[in-house]
């Protein structure tokens, strides 16, 4: 026998301590609900907190086979641009809403990175119920931003492009792009009560990279601020010729205001062609709307809506501390957090304090504005966010830690080293005005040998860090569902109580809904051919159909009957060449089928319902084209 003493690289100190921190007993349940993006999966994962326990992945830009979505012809149109259906995208930020300051746990808005969009999602049913296409914009990074009672959720574009006064993108020889190309920032009101999206205006600004966001908070609460780097405005080579410049800027917005020149009717109409895309609350069927046109200012036309700090080097994430005086921005190729201070930005705006001025916005100075310097903070920061008791932690990419400094006197107070490369960090409520801070998620973007390989592709990482204490502890690794690009993280008691557990059957207004089993059938309309079907443990209605013939698209419009929590089913075609569907009690869902093959066709119920769940069954006939066989069908007794 030996006595083992390895201690694995990056186990926590005080194993046992650790392990009790973030045990949650069989049966009980977390503290914290977290939402963590899916990165290139195009979805979010919401994970327990502390114990990282994965609950579910709700699928948003991009189609997902093991429910539907997407596939689904409710669904389909929720994936809908000026583009094409586009089942794919690249999820980056996902925002709560916010009440007063606070996430209510209402909606989650998330952002589309590639084809640009912004989704909500519905924390009552944790699904997807509307998505907007953002016009005039190219790489929708920079979003979803929300301003402290969701009156906006406000995103930018990364990459700036030629955007046309006579709508769309200019084709601009390459070579010429710097003369033409423009950036914009888009303010998607949010309707109070349904927290229905609307694209209101678009401020044009210079043709700067647009990167991160956040808004302002108590004083600065009127203000959004805005990494902008690339203001070399190079167009190739980005990598040396987008890091000449020692500092780039923060672009300071007074949303307030900007609403306001609109109000007054201070902007410009320009044909914009962009999808809105709903999923009806009573139908459960999403339909698109093609918008035409759109509002845009300019900050030459409507003054003092924009300001531009210069701010070191290359800039990546900007986080506003809970008072709302402090401005940390994450200098990524300076190594150090410039940290403005909002009251002096306001009086350099007052005494016209100004470097320069770019395209009519003034560039306010740097040493006006600036409160501190974070020094010798790591290499590479790129996001900061807060505990809520006066410190403030931010990510090293490079170095691959944690850095926790206190806001009164910018001294460093500690580091933790992660694994590996660290993106975005998260703490509960970490970017509003009142954050939980008792841990810290570190989102990393290199896992290499954290888990036990499974070949050239590993899953990401998150670490759980305890920041209870004056020294961070590291609690746990977890595994993610695709890249943990960001998150945010609500105490589960905000949540839970309001989540939906069946669809009342009595509300269900599907055109296409059977609400008994004996108004279950097949109709034919030339050849379209529908299938009323409803589902119930343990059969299908109808589960024997004749009449099909080759040339026909079949819709098989599958109501759920059941009334209980959790007993969803899932119906299956042999061949059919989209997905399953799984269906929520009360809910009706409907796939299509092309069929390809003469013969006897099975369909099933895909999701274990019951101990007779495998005799959820059926067959569906198929005749070649012209065949001579009607349309007939029945469960039980065919000659009833
Ligand atoms: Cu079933």
């Amino acid at each position: 026998m030996t006595s083992c003493n390895v201690k694995s690289k990056g186990s926590p100190d005080g194993t046992d301590d650790a392990a009790r921190k973030v045990y949650v007993a069989p049966g009980e349940h977390d503290e914290f609900y977290a939402f963590l993006s899916g990165g290139f999966n195009g979805q979010v994962s919401v994970y327990g907190m502390p114990s990282g326990r994965h609950l579910k992945m709700i699928p948003v830009f991009s189609q997902h086979a093991e429910n539907g979505y997407g596939y689904s012809e409710e669904s389909k149109a929720l994936l809908n641009t000026t583009y094409g259906n586009i089942p794919w995208d690249d999820l980056h930020h996902p925002k709560l809403s916010r009440t007063d300051g606070m996430a209510d746990g209402r909606f989650l808005f998330v952002n589309g990175n590639n084809t640009p969009r912004i989704a909500r999602i519905d924390l009552t049913t944790f699904e997807t119920v509307e998505t907007l296409e953002i016009p005039n914009s190219a790489g929708n990074h920079c979003s979803p931003y929300p301003t402290n009672n969701t009156e906006y959720v406000v995103a930018g574009t990364r990459f700036s492009v030629p955007i046309s006064d006579e709508g769309g993108i200019e084709d601009i020889e390459l070579e010429k792009l710097n003369e033409y190309y423009r950036g914009s920032i888009s303010f998607i009101k949010v309707d109070d009560k349904s927290g229905e999206m609307d694209l209101e205006f678009q401020i044009l600004v210079p043709g700067f990279d647009y990167d991160i966001a956040n808004g302002g908070k108590g004083p600065s609460e009127d203000w959004i601020f805005f990494t902008a780097y690339n203001s070399e405005q190079a167009t190739t080579l980005k990598e040396v010729n987008a890091s000449l410049h020692d500092k780039d800027f923060v672009a300071a917005i007074n949303w307030k205001k900007a609403a306001e020149y609109v109000k007054q009717g201070k902007y410009r109409e320009i044909p914009a062609e962009y999808f809105h895309n709903k999923m009806d609350k009573k139908t459960h069927v999403a339909s698109s709307e093609v918008k035409k046109k759109v509002k845009v200012i300019s900050p030459e036309e409507c003054p003092d809506i924009m300001y531009l700090i210069p701010t070191p080097k290359s800039p990546h994430g900007v986080d506003v501390d809970p008072s709302g005086e402090f401005i940390c921005v994450s200098g990524k190729l300076a190594s150090m957090v410039p940290v403005h201070s909002f009251s002096n930005m306001l009086k350099a705006i007052e005494n016209k304090d100004h470097v320069d001025v770019f395209e009519s916005i003034p560039i306010l100075k740097y040493e006006s504005v600036l409160a501190a310097e974070v020094k010798d903070i790591g290499l590479g920061p790129l996001h900061t966010e807060f505990d809520g008791k006066g410190n403030a932690y931010s990510s090293m990419f490079v170095s691959s830690e944690i850095v926790k400094w206190r806001l009164k006197d910018f001294e460093i107070l500690d580091r933790i080293p992660v694994y590996y490369s660290v993106g975005h960090l998260m703490i509960p409520g970490g970017d509003t005005h009142k954050p939980d801070g008792k841990y810290l998620v570190a989102m990393n973007k290199i896992t290499k040998d954290r888990y036990l390989p499974t070949g050239p592709e590993l899953c990401h990482s998150a670490q759980l860090i305890d920041i209870s204490g004056d020294k961070m502890k590291m609690l746990l690794d977890f595994p993610t569902i695709g890249e943990p690009h960001y998150a945010q993280a609500i105490k589960a008691d905000i949540v839970a109580p309001k989540s939906k557990k069946i669809y009342r059957l009595d509300e269900n207004e599907h055109p296409h809904a059977t609400l008994k089993e004996a108004d279950t059938r097949v109709e034919r309309d030339g050849n379209i051919v529908r299938v009323y079907m409803t589902a119930i443990r343990s059969h299908l209605a109808p589960d024997n159909i004749e009449g099909i013939h080759l040339g026909d698209t079949v819709y098989f419009h599958v109501t759920n009957l059941e009334q209980d929590w959790d007993v969803p089913h899932g119906f299956a075609v042999k061949g059919a060449r989209n997905a399953e569907i799984l269906i929520m009690p009360g809910e009706t869902k409907t796939l299509e089928w092309i069929p390809t093959k003469t013969g006897v066709t099975p369909f099933y119920c895909t999701d274990f319902c019951s101990a007779l769940h495998q005799e959820m069954q059926g067959y569906a006939r198929v005749s070649p084209e012209g065949a001579n066989v009607p349309i007939k069908y029945w469960l039980g007794d065919p000659k009833k």
